[in-house]
């Protein structure tokens, strides 16, 4: 196998996912090949030119353009979206708080975000942590039928870390069950008293039944070269009216699978 690539200086671990085609005329199709290879010498997200050579029998040379996702990066990961936001994240739509003027990815409602990292250095666990702004009249279980608004994160391949509700509306108008959320335990198995764990109450200036900040974090055992986290809102009316957001996302490698750390919301650390 050849690669031609650009050089530079970095080695880098990569993940090469591509579809291949046929050298030649004459040659069969390449099968879809997946690549996990140690190169020297690429940047970020740039196209990467594979020649291989198959067995005599077969294809003698395959030649593919493969799209390459390669990050080259620094950690921890940290993103505070106060300026572009980068290709890792499936959806970069920002917006700044009414009050305190913090921008943050969102907001978002009924959908799934994605992180997505590649190229991680040996490691044998990941924590991310993360601020979740939880804005305006979340219903928690919605007893009265305006819920459940739920909000999940998963990695993918499992397992789920969050899969909760959360209440702004505690104590406003005629339905007792706003009074209660699942969070920090998870979606129906936990209640909880509404806004419990909060970091911050109504500190970002939401008309709407005000919002409240979550300071999460998880642990998970993890060795693969790329990890990707799915932030998920569920059964939401709306993002005028109900809505989500990320900010100060920090995702860190260590060769520790135990994971020493403390403020995680559920116990049990590492799962
Ligand atoms: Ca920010
Ligand atoms: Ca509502
Ligand atoms: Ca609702």
């Amino acid at each position: 196998m050849r690669q031609e690539i650009p050089a530079t200086s970095a080695p880098l671990l990569l993940w090469a996912a591509g579809a291949s085609r046929a050298g030649g005329q004459g040659r069969k199709p390449a099968p879809k090949r997946t690549a996990l290879q140690t190169l020297t010498g690429v940047g970020v997200d740039q196209r990467l030119r594979v020649v291989e050579s198959g067995p005599s029998d077969q294809l003698s040379v395959i030649s593919a353009v493969a799209r390459v996702n390669v990050t080259e990066r620094s950690w921890p990961y940290f993103a505070d979206f106060e300026g572009v936001v980068g290709p890792e994240w499936s959806h970069r739509q920002t917006d700044v708080t009414p009050l305190g003027k913090r921008r943050f990815l969102g907001q978002y409602g009924n959908e799934t975000v994605s992180l997505t990292l590649n190229g991680l250095p040996a490691h044998e666990a990941v924590m991310i942590s993360f601020d979740l702004f939880v804005i305006q009249s979340w219903d928690a279980d919605g007893t009265c039928g305006a819920g459940p608004d739920i909000w999940q994160l998963e990695p993918v391949g499992g397992p789920l870390l969050l899969r909760a509700t959360f209440s702004n509306t505690a104590g406003v108008g005629e339905c007792p069950g706003n009074a209660f959320q699942s969070f920090p335990g998870d979606y129906p198995e936990s209640v909880f008293p509404a806004q419990t764990g909060a970091a911050e109450r109504n500190t970002l200036g939401y008309p709407n039944f005000g919002d409240t900040v979550y300071a999460v974090s998880f642990a998970i055992r993890h060795g693969d070269p790329s990890v990707r986290f799915d932030f998920t809102g569920m059964g939401l009316e709306g993002i005028s009216d109900e809505s989500w957001g990320l900010d100060n996302v920090r995702v860190e490698l260590t060769a520790d699978p135990r994971c020493p750390r403390s403020g995680l919301p559920v116990p049990g650390g590492v799962v």
